[in-house]
């Protein structure tokens, strides 16, 4: 293996930062198996299998998907992070802080939701915090946002240190995306791929998250001083702003592992070119001005931000995707490369984003979305490129950093294979059921529905049991390389 001869080995300096990524990683791994588990509660709840009382349904729904959210947004700042430092220099308190932000914003989410009864859903969508019906009190709703401006509040000084970091080392947000190349032709300081996504999820997170803080501290005047209300339209565009956007630069976060391995593991790098550039220039503006297409079926909405909406939304996820898609071809094709745990999960990621994109793209068209919307279709193309997409990239990382020699030992490959099957297994079930038009976030289901459910919930199990795997890799490796760094 060409690794360590061809590429710096800059990102396996022992320095704090790497420490900070180790511990990201952990809480990552940790915080997904709970969360997992409390989806594979829905789900059996759904099957008919396990009586819950359809109140825990909702709050079990809001702790897992806001837990999610949450998790994908660390382990993908962890897998940034730790490719980023290799490139410019970071200040790794950053960090310790975002991460003890983002643990005390958890446990005060776990309170208001398991203890408070809170259960508006991950998109806390005005005015339900305000109007339970008297299902969870005020303070459960308040303490449930707060949880949530913590984290946000974190992520933002994280992203601002990436901005500043790229600036100083780049010049300018916009050398990062690397317009003196892609407009100027320039090819001085060429921004690597990596320093280019990097850019982009920082434009584009620090405003998702300024929209967020501005429509939480909103409810939560709406909560202290109900008399004073909110435009229910503003805060469902605030929402969505922000929501969409926050949980796409996840997977613009997580895709450096593929930007930064395949090259060492094949020993041919990964260049940045013109076409790479505009892809990522126009996903940038793309992915910031889509997010009606959650608002399909407001009528209240200008016509033209629903075909905007649409149309977009069919342009904005393929320039990446195709760079991405085709760059990876390249660099695999004929290379050599061996077929071992992180070669495999990184090639299952690559397939998981891209067929994920499909069913999300065929929701986001007007005439579909009228039926399509609010079924099992939605959490179906999610599940799709986050458990397929997203997560492998963070799992390609974990086992990367603790393999000892260049390839995982022979035959472990299986398991990344066994984990697409029960993944692929487990998603099929929501879309099939959307299909059925089954609607989404309903505690209880029709016995003609259950037989998805009951279907869903075995995969799951399955699904479980091999993430298990993959994080009890890292997790038992994780004593020695903390010595280590
Ligand atoms: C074994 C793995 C998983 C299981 C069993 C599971 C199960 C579920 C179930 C049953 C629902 C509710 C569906 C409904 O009736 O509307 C749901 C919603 C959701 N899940 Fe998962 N899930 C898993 C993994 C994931 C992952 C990996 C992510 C993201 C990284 C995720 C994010 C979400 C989100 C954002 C929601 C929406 C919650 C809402 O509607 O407010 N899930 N999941
Ligand atoms: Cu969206």
């Amino acid at each position: 293996m060409a690794e360590a001869t061809i590429l710096p080995r800059a990102v396996h300096v022992a320095d704090r930062g790497r420490l900070w990524v180790m511990l990201y990683l952990a809480a990552t791994g940790l915080v997904l198996i709970l969360m997992m588990l409390a989806g594979l509660l829905m789900r059996l709840a759904q099957s008919g299998w396990l009586p819950l009382d359809p109140a825990l349904f909702y709050q079990l729904m809001t702790v897992h998907g806001t837990g999610m959210v949450g998790i994908a947004a660390l382990g993908g700042a962890a897998v940034m992070w730790h490719f980023l430092s290799a490139h410019v220099r970071l200040h790794s308190w950053v960090m310790g802080g975002n991460l003890a932000l983002f643990l005390i914003g958890v446990v005060a989410i776990l309170i208001a939701d398991l203890i408070g009864g809170f259960a508006g859903g991950w998109t806390f969508l005005y005015p339900l915090p305000a109007i339970s019906q008297g299902v969870w009190p005020v303070w459960a709703a308040v303490l449930h946002l707060l949880g949530l401006l913590l984290v946000g509040v974190g992520f933002l000084i994280w992203c601002l240190e990436v901005a500043r970091a790229i600036i100083a080392g780049y010049g300018s947000l916009a050398r990062g995306l690397g317009w003196h190349v892609l407009f100027a032709g320039s090819t001085r300081d060429v921004p690597p791929p990596t320093v280019v996504a990097a850019t982009m999820v920082a434009i584009v997170t620090t405003l998702a998250l300024i929209a967020g803080a501005a429509v939480i501290v909103m409810s939560l005047v709406n909560l202290a001083f109900p008399a004073v209300p909110i435009n229910p339209l503003l805060a469902k565009n605030l929402i969505y702003f922000f929501g969409h956007v926050f949980i796409n630069a996840t997977i613009y976060m997580t895709v450096t592992v593929v930007y930064e391995l395949l090259p060492r593991m094949t020993g041919r790098p990964w260049k940045t070119s013109r076409v790479f550039l505009a892809a990522w220039t126009v996903s940038t503006v793309m992915v910031l001005i889509i997010f009606p297409h959650h608002l399909l079926m407001d009528f209240a909405m200008p016509v033209w931000a629903a075909a905007l909406g649409q149309v977009l939304s069919y342009v904005n996820s393929f320039p990446i995707l195709i760079v991405t898609g085709l760059g990876a071809l390249a660099i695999v094709h004929r290379s050599g490369l061996k077929w071992d745990l992180v070669s495999a999960l990184l090639l299952l990621s690559m397939f998981g984003w891209m067929a994920g994109v499909i069913p999300a793209v065929i929701d986001a068209t007007i005439a579909v979305n009228s039926v399509m919307h609010n079924t099992m279709w939605v959490p179906g193309h999610f599940h799709f490129y986050l458990l397929l997409g997203l997560l492998p990239m963070i799992f390609a990382l974990m086992i990367h950093l603790v393999r000892h020699e260049d390839v995982t030992p022979h035959g472990s490959d299986l398991e990344a294979v066994l984990y697409a099957l029960f993944g692929l297994g487990f998603v099929s079930m929501f879309l099939l059921g959307g299909w059925a038009s089954v609607p989404r976030r309903w505690a209880q289901h029709l016995p003609e529905w259950m037989v998805w459910d009951q279907i869903a919930s075995v995969m799951a199990l399955g699904v479980i049991a091999l993430t298990t795997v993959f994080v009890a890799r890292f997790l038992a490796h994780l004593p020695a390389l903390l010595r280590e760094g």
